[in-house]
């Protein structure tokens, strides 16, 4: 099996779940300038050209980083890294998964688009994502991971777009419940493994 990931991107949400899954992977660094792999070029991966993708045994390969989730935590289920296909708990994580993939991780993606000035988008941070953040706040101010299960990948998925904030100057200081989430987070033995693999530091 194999991840293809790009260094500090939204490959490290699956890095993070094959680990909780006691998964043997190999990672694959994608370089997104050119599109490459060291085994050639990456369209023949994924047409889109995006990370992350997962290449199965047989060869298949799965891309949407909340779909690659679920195919972990599926095929792993002793793991128990998502509640059981068809449970209302699993509608709950799904729902998560949906809003990190969209309201939160694209929404950080805007403030990575070179067609956006700073003022668009420190605009943005105020009018648009301030109230996600509110939101997160306010449910983990009442638990430590976002189902009442317990840790499940949608806790890694919104680990790693928070941890792009630095980089697109969001504050997430006014946020408690937040940064005792990142913190609990950043002490999972997955997630150390995994910053360590793509040679991050976020101290
Ligand atoms: N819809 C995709 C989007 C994934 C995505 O945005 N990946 C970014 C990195 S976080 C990427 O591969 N960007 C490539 C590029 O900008 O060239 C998903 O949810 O997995």
């Amino acid at each position: 099996m194999k991840l293809y990931y790009a260094i500090g991107s939204c490959g490290l949400a699956p890095q993070i779940a094959l680990r909780e899954a006691e998964q043997t992977f190999d990672l694959v660094k994608v370089d997104f300038q050119t599109k490459t792999t060291v085994e050639g070029d990456y369209f023949k991966v994924t047409p889109k050209g995006f990370v992350p993708a997962l290449k199965l045994a047989d060869g298949d390969v799965i891309t949407e980083g909340a779909v690659v989730l679920q195919w972990i935590a599926d095929n792993n289920p002793e793991r128990k890294l998502l509640p059981a296909p068809g449970s209302p708990q699993r509608y709950r994580a799904l729902e998560w998964l949906n809003y990190i993939a969209t309201d939160m991780h694209k929404g950080y993606a805007t403030l990575f688009s070179p067609f956006l000035d700073d003022a668009s988008k420190a605009r943005f941070i105020e009018g648009n994502l301030s109230t996600r953040f509110e939101y997160l706040d306010g449910h983990l101010s009442g638990s430590d991971y976002l189902l009442e299960t317990g840790f499940s990948v949608a806790d890694a998925y919104l680990y790693n777009v928070l941890t792009w904030s630095p980089r697109v100057n969001i504050d997430l200081s006014p946020y408690a419940a937040i940064q005792r989430f990142m913190m609990r987070m950043g002490k999972r033995p997955s997630v150390l493994a995994s910053l360590e693999a793509e040679g991050i530091s976020l101290s």
